[in-house]
């Protein structure tokens, strides 16, 4: 029988975060280099991450799209550096997915939840991966202009539930699935808020929540006002704390070790 999520990712999980490109908009650049990448990894699991995501492609409001080639020749030569070590494929490619889980990658992490490229729900069926569907309004190069929801939390879950649907069609066992709410994705501040704070609209899915609060911008906006750009670590550290509260199970972050003691000693209240 196939491992299922909840196993491989016990709530309060904490994946890291390794942008493999020059404009992510809080690690750009850094990690370029394949081995400065898979050494950041490597350090990420020491710091107690269960999973590294490696992504190749920025998705950060504004940002253009990347070849394939020029995807491919960013994230796998980090993977190749990573025997041993868990990782997810942030990827809409399904060739970028399908190079990465043949060198050992055992989640795919698809910010389009399978809409981008219609291959990706085959190979992640075929590979037995793991995978995590998230929300998102518009695309990234112009998601940010003018997002509008009736109701955010319903609207997202809807949209979760039909595309949960459509990767169990392909083939994808329900178990292995993930979702999120695509914090930052064709939101307003307050409308990533209330995505937190109705966390309970999406948990009615049945399926384990990943949330991706870690700097983003909404947390520089609340102290800094709308101009800033990312949150610090101590606000993401907040909010994911807040977000576990109301159920969320899976982390992705940029700074593991805070994440990590901050999550234990906030489960060690709720046990
Ligand atoms: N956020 C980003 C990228 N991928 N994946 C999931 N599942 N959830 C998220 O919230 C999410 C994501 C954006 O953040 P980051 O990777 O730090 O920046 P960039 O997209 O600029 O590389």
């Amino acid at each position: 029988m196939l491992q299922p999520l909840t196993t491989f990712l016990p709530r309060s999980s904490v994946m890291g975060i390794v942008n493999v490109t020059p404009d992510s908009f809080s690690d750009g650049g850094v990690h370029l280099d394949p081995e400065l990448a898979a050494a950041a990894a490597r350090r990420m699991v020491a710091h107690g991450a269960a999973i590294v995501d490696i992504g190749g492609e920025s998705t950060r409001p504004g940002a253009e799209p990347v070849s394939l080639d020029e995807e491919l020749r960013r994230v796998l030569p980090a993977i190749e550096r990573l025997e041993g070590v868990p990782v997810s494929i942030d990827t809409a490619k399904a060739e970028v997915a399908r190079r990465a889980l043949e060198l050992g990658a055992a989640f795919v992490n698809d910010v389009t939840a399978l809409r981008g490229d219609p291959e990706l729900a085959g190979v992640v069926a075929d590979a037995d991966a793991f995978l995590c569907l998230m929300h998102m309004q518009g695309e990234p190069r112009t998601m940010q202009r003018d997002p509008h929801y009736d109701d955010v939390a319903a609207e997202v879950a809807a949209f979760l539930e039909e595309r949960l649907e459509v990767a169990v069609a392909a083939g994808v066992a329900e178990e292995r699935i993930c979702l999120d709410p695509g914090i930052g994705f064709g939101k307003t501040v307050a409308q990533n808020l209330e995505l937190v704070r109705r966390l309970d609209v999406l948990l009615a899915l049945g399926r384990p929540v990943l949330i991706g609060l870690s700097r983003k911008s909404m947390l520089g906006k609340l102290l800094e006002g709308a101009q800033a750009r990312t949150g610090s670590t101590a606000a993401s550290v907040g909010a994911a704390v807040a977000a576990f509260e109301r159920g969320a199970s899976i982390f992705r972050v940029h700074d593991v070790r805070e994440h990590v003691e901050a999550l234990a000693a906030a489960a060690a209240v709720s046990a």
